[in-house]
């Protein structure tokens, strides 16, 4: 009896002692309008001022034809490092905002973007199409390879396709997948998995004129928003500065109170 306690309670640390010892981390992550997720690792790529045209020789942005009230630089999305089956969640602590349209200011837009549905974009280099909520927050993985060409097949995150309440997606790499505010209709974080031969996760919008056709109206873009990404971890939001100082004094009181019964 003894012996079989023994190989009982010793198993789970034998297990944890075996399994891969995987990074987790919770990251904050400032998204700007003009980060266009389909720019995503686009290093060989020289963006033009915004007060110029964008018309190539490589692969480009559509821009508006004049001048826009914002005058935005498209900018290449952030990246974070990721490995090969890492769980990401995206948790929206419902900070900041971007506008779309023209003109500078309200309305804003979170990580959810404008309505459930909407937008159609084709695929530009090696990233691939999105169709779904119109500006949402989006992600791709990527390999160390600059994705210069063979665009996947476009995902569809409308209600005909994996809608936006599913709960896992493994996407392939270069295939945008919707992220929104990272969590179903019912609250539960939905989980973005890295695929086979992905070193990083890039984040930003996906935008068009109407939010359809070739990718690009990134020049009216201003705003910003935060998140937070769990990697193997669930995200959580940073105490606001009054919630840390009721939470500081309650630790206090704990402790004297501790103390009060130790010297009893
Ligand atoms: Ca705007
Ligand atoms: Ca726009």
């Amino acid at each position: 009896m003894q012996f079989r306690k023994i190989l009982f309670t010793g198993l789970p640390l034998i297990a944890a002692l075996a399994a891969p010892v995987s990074y987790a981390a919770i990251i904050d992550l400032t998204i700007d309008g003009s980060d266009a997720i389909f720019l995503a690792g686009r290093t060989d790529l020289t963006i033009p001022d915004a007060d110029q045209p964008w018309a190539g020789p490589d692969d480009h942005l559509i821009r508006h034809g004049g001048a826009t009230p914002e005058e935005i630089k498209e900018s290449l999305p952030p990246e974070i490092a990721v490995t090969a089956g890492d769980i990401i969640r995206a948790l929206d602590p419902a900070v900041g905002g971007i506008s779309f349209f023209n003109g500078v200011g309200d309305p804003y837009y979170g990580p959810g973007g404008n309505g459930p549905t909407g937008s159609s974009l084709t695929s530009l280099g090696g990233i691939s199409g999105y169709i779904g909520p119109q500006g949402a927050l989006a992600g791709v993985f990527l390999s160390d390879a600059i994705p210069v060409s063979g665009a996947p097949a476009t995902l569809d995150f409308s209600p005909g396709g994996w809608g936006i309440d599913f709960l896992t997606i493994t996407p392939e790499l270069g295939q945008i997948f919707y992220i929104g505010d990272g969590k179903t209709a019912s609250d539960i974080f939905q989980t973005f998995i890295a695929p086979a031969g992905a070193t990083r996760l890039v984040l930003g919008i996906p935008d068009g004129f109407g939010f359809n056709g070739p990718p690009g109206a990134y020049d009216d873009n201003d705003g910003s928003y935060r998140i937070r990404l769990g990697i193997n971890e669930i995200p959580t939001k940073v105490p606001e500065p009054g919630n840390l100082a009721l939470l500081l004094i309650g630790l206090a009181s704990m402790w004297l109170g501790r103390k009060r019964s130790h010297s009893q």
